[in-house]
C-alpha cells in the first residue's frame, strides 16, 4: 500500500516553484479548470461515510489512505488555482498566489502531523479518546479545505471582472482575520486553521530595504561582551526568558542575554575561554513531557576541541553532564582554544538531557565565531553571519512540546528566521564578494541551502577552512552544521533570493515497520521552499575576486584506515524512542544512567561506520573531536552534491548527515583530551529521546 500523504505535500509545494506557476497549459485552461474544480469540491464532501475503523496500525494506514485521497483534489485545486491568479492577476498576484499554496501546504503538513500522532500512538485501544480527537481536527481541517477551495475558485472566478464583490457561496469562514485583496475582497482562513510560513513571499514586511527589494535591513546578531586579559577571554552568559521582535511579532522566548538571536562570541584559537553562566530561568517550573525538568540547563560548546572533563585548575570543561539549577544557579566553565582551528565556527547550547530541544526551540542557541588567523587574506571581505532558526508561536511563545510525535519527527517551525529576521535584505555592490558564515541552529529543519543565479564558495565547514573554494549550486545544511561560503554578485544589477529549497528528509516508514515496506514516509518532515534572505546587488561595481587558496595547509588525513579499529554504529527508532545498536540513552530519576558506550584509547584513530536504519536522516554529531568523511551513500539526489564535497574536500566535520536508508563512514582521531562525552543525533529531539550514546576515551 502507498503512503499518500507525503505526496500530497509535495504536490501542494511543488507548485511553489516558478515553473508550476507558469504553466502555459494551466493558464490556457483558466475557466474550464475553475469548473472542474469546483465540481470536485461539490461532490467529495463526505468524509464519515468512508472513514475506516481505528484498531490497529494497518487500520492507520487505511485511514491515511483515505485521508490522503479526500485531501487530494482540494489541494491540487487549490495550487492550480493559484497558479491561475498569479497569471492573470498581475501586481496583487505574488501575495495571493502565495498565500494560497501556502495555505494548502500547511494544512497538507498539518494534516500529516495528526496522522503520524494518530498512528505512532503505542497502544490505539488504550488511547481511544486521543485518536478521535485526532481524527476529528483532521476531518475538520480536510472540510475547510474544501471549503476554502471553493472559495479560492469563487474568488478567482470572479476576479478579473470584479474582484470587489469576489467572494463567491460557500464561504462560511468568518471575514475578520483574512487576508485583504485589492478591490475589497477579503480571503478568509478560520483561525484554527494552521498558519502559513512568512518566510517565503508572504512574510510581513519591516522597513524598505537600500533600494528596490522590501524587508528589514539585514542585521548580524550582536556581540557577546567580552573581556580580554592577555589570552584569557571573560564572557557573562545568561540564560534568561525574554521579549523579541520576531519578523513583526512579539514573541517571550527562551533567551541567552535577553534577546534573540543570542549573541555571537567572537574568540581566537589560543584563546582561554572562561564563560560564567547563570541560569536565571524560573525555578519551579513542571517537568515536560518526558519528564525532565524543563529549565534546568548548561552550557555545552558545540565544535570546540576541548576537554570534555575538567581542566586541571578543577574548572568544568565542556561536562555536558552537569547540570545548573534554575532560578539563578551558575556554573563556571573554562575552553582552552590553544587547538582549535582558526576560521572554526561552533556553538553554544544546552546539552541537559531531555530537555534540549525545547530549549533551542525557545531560542537558546548562539555562534561561535573562531577568528581566522592574523594577516588571513579572507580578511579583506565583508563578512556576515547568517543564524538560521525556525519557529512557530502560539499565544506569543514557543509552541509547546505536547505530543511524542514532536520528538519522533523534529519540530520545524512556520518562522524561518536568519538572525532573527524574516527574509531580510542584505545590500551587496555588483562584482562585490562576502563571506558568509551560515550555522543552522535549528532543532530539526534541514535547509538546502541555494541561491538564485550564484554560486555558493564553500571555503570552509565546522572545523574551519578547505583548500580552496568549492563552488556549490545548493548543499544540504542539517540541523548544527555549518559552511563558509564566499559569494560574488553579479555584475548585473538585481535581487536575489538565498533559499531554502524543498527537501524531505523523511518520516516514520520504516519505524512502523511491516506497513508496505521500503521507505515510504509519512508525517510532515518535507519541507516547502523557503526564502532566507534577499540579496540587494546595487551601487557602484567592485573589482573584488575569488581566491584560488584559502588554506593551503588544510588537506585530506592520508592514513591507511583498513588496519584502524572499525565500529559500527546503527541508528533506530522504535516506539517513540531513539536508539543507537538498540539501546536507548535514559537517565533514571536516581542518576543511574542507561546507555550505548563506546570506549576509545587517546592518540590513535578510528573508523566510524553509521548506519541508518529509519526512514529519516539524522545528523550525527560527536563531541570534541572533528572527523573525516570517508564514504557517505544515500538516496535522496540533494544528498549527491553533499557527499561529494565532504567525501573529496579536506573538511573536518563534527556533524554529518547519515540520510535515511543509507550510511556514513568517518575517520575519527581520538586526539589530546581524554574523558567521557557524547555522541548523538542532532535533530535535538532525538537526543532528547535517547538517540545518543556515550564517548569514553580512555587516556
Ligand atoms: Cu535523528
Amino acid at each position: 500500500m502507498k503512503i499518500l500523504l507525503a505526496a500530497t505535500l509535495a504536490l501542494a509545494l511543488a507548485a511553489c516553484g516558478s515553473a508550476g506557476m507558469h504553466d502555459p497549459g494551466t493558464n490556457a485552461g483558466a475557466t474550464a479548470l475553475d469548473q472542474a474544480a469546483l465540481g470536485v469540491a461539490a461532490t467529495a464532501v463526505s468524509f464519515e461515510a468512508g472513514t475506516p475503523a481505528l484498531t490497529t496500525v494497518s487500520d492507520c494506514v487505511t485511514a491515511a489512505q483515505h485521508y490522503s485521497d479526500q485531501m487530494k483534489p482540494f489541494v491540487d485545486q487549490m495550487t492550480q488555482v493559484a497558479g491561475r491568479m498569479d497569471a492573470t492577476l498581475g501586481s496583487m498576484g505574488r501575495a495571493t498566489h502565495a498565500d494560497v499554496q501556502c495555505s494548502a501546504g500547511a494544512m497538507s503538513m498539518e494534516l500529516d502531523r495528526h496522522m503520524a500522532v494518530v498512528c505512532g500512538l503505542p497502544d490505539m485501544s488504550a488511547n481511544r479518546t486521543e485518536v478521535e480527537q485526532h481524527l476529528a481536527t483532521m476531518q475538520d481541517f480536510a472540510n475547510q479545505m474544501r471549503m476554502r477551495a471553493a472559495e479560492v475558485n469563487a474568488l478567482s472566478g470572479s476576479g478579473m471582472s470584479g474582484m470587489g464583490g469576489g467572494m463567491g457561496g460557500g464561504s462560511g469562514g468568518n471575514m475578520g482575520a483574512g487576508w485583504t485583496m485589492p478591490g475589497g475582497g477579503v480571503m478568509s482562513w478560520d483561525h484554527h486553521m494552521p498558519a502559513c510560513s512568512p518566510g517565503g513571499t508572504t512574510g510581513p514586511t519591516g522597513p524598505t530595504g537600500p533600494t528596490g527589494a522590501s524587508g528589514p535591513v539585514f542585521a548580524d546578531p550582536p556581540a557577546a561582551a567580552t573581556t580580554r586579559n592577555g589570552n584569557i577571554l571573560d564572557v557573562s552568559i545568561e540564560a534568561k526568558p525574554g521579549t523579541s521582535d520576531l519578523g513583526g511579532t512579539t514573541a517571550t522566548l527562551l533567551t541567552y542575554g535577553g534577546g534573540f538571536v543570542a549573541p555571537v562570541i567572537r574568540a581566537n584559537r589560543g584563546d582561554v575561554l572562561r564563560l560564567h553562566f547563570t541560569n536565571s530561568l524560573p525555578a519551579g517550573a513542571s517537568t515536560n513531557l518526558l519528564g525532565h525538568a524543563r529549565f534546568e540547563t548548561n552550557l555545552h560548546v558545540h565544535g570546540m576541541h576541548v576537554t570534555p572533563g575538567v581542566n586541571a585548575d578543577g574548572v568544568a570543561g565542556d561536562d555536558v553532564f552537569r547540570s545548573v539549577a534554575a532560578g539563578g544557579g551558575r556554573l563556571d566553565y573554562e575552553h582552552d582554544l590553544s587547538l582549535q582551528p582558526a576560521s572554526s565556527m561552533g556553538f553554544y547550547h544546552p546539552h541537559m538531557h531531555g530537555a534540549v530541544a525545547e530549549q533551542i526551540w525557545g531560542g537558546m542557541i548562539g555562534p561561535i565565531d573562531v577568528a581566522d588567523d592574523v594577516g588571513s587574506s579572507l580578511a579583506a571581505y565583508e563578512t556576515h553571519v547568517l543564524m538560521l532558526k525556525d519557529v512557530s508561536l502560539s499565544g506569543g511563545t514557543p509552541t509547546p512540546y505536547d505530543s511524542i510525535m514532536d520528538y519522533v519527527m523534529g519540530k520545524e517551525g512556520n518562522r524561518v528566521m536568519v538572525n532573527g529576521q524574516v527574509n531580510p535584505v542584505l545590500p551587496i555592490r555588483p562584482g562585490q564578494v562576502q563571506r558568509w558564515r551560515i550555522f543552522n541552529g535549528s532543532t530539526a529543519r534541514f535547509y538546502r541551502v541555494s541561491l538564485e543565479g550564484h554560486p555558493l564558495q564553500v571555503i570552509g565547514t565546522d572545523g574551519g577552512l578547505l583548500d580552496k573554494p568549492y563552488p556549490m549550486t545548493e548543499i544540504l545544511l542539517a540541523p548544527a552544521e555549518r559552511i563558509d561560503v564566499l559569494v560574488q554578485a553579479s555584475a548585473s544589477p538585481g535581487t536575489f533570493r538565498l533559499l531554502a529549497l524543498p527537501y524531505d528528509r523523511g518520516g516514520m516508514g520504516m519505524m512502523m515497520g511491516g506497513m508496505g515496506g521500503g521507505m515510504q514516509t509519512f508525517g510532515g518532515t518535507a519541507s516547502a521552499q523557503v526564502t532566507l534572505l534577499t540579496l540587494n546587488d546595487t551601487g557602484s561595481a567592485a573589482g573584488d575576486s575569488l581566491p584560488a587558496t584559502v588554506n593551503a595547509s588544510a588537506k585530506r588525513m592520508a592514513i591507511d584506515v583498513a588496519s584502524l579499529p572499525h565500529t559500527r554504529f546503527v541508528l533506530g527508532m522504535m516506539m517513540g524512542k531513539g536508539t543507537i545498536n538498540g539501546v536507548s540513552f535514559a537517565e533514571a530519576a536516581d542518576g543511574t544512567v542507561t546507555s550505548y558506550q563506546h570506549d576509545s584509547k587517546l592518540g590513535t584513530y578510528e573508523v566510524w561506520e553509521i548506519v541508518n536504519q529509519t526512514g529519516m536522516d539524522h545528523p550525527w554529531h560527536q563531541h570534541v573531536n572533528s572527523a573525516q568523511v570517508i564514504s557517505a551513500s544515500g538516496i535522496d539526489p540533494a544528498f549527491g552534491p553533499y557527499a561529494d564535497l565532504y567525501t573529496n574536500a579536506p573538511a573536518l566535520k563534527d556533524t554529518v548527515i547519515v540520510p535515511k536508508g543509507g550510511s556514513i563512514t568517518l575517520l575519527v582521531p581520538v586526539l589530546d583530551y581524554a574523558g567521557k562525552t557524547t555522541f548523538h543525533c542532532h535533530i535535538v529531539e532525538h537526543e532528547d529521546i535517547g538517540m545518543m550514546g556515550i564517548w569514553n576515551i580512555r587516556p
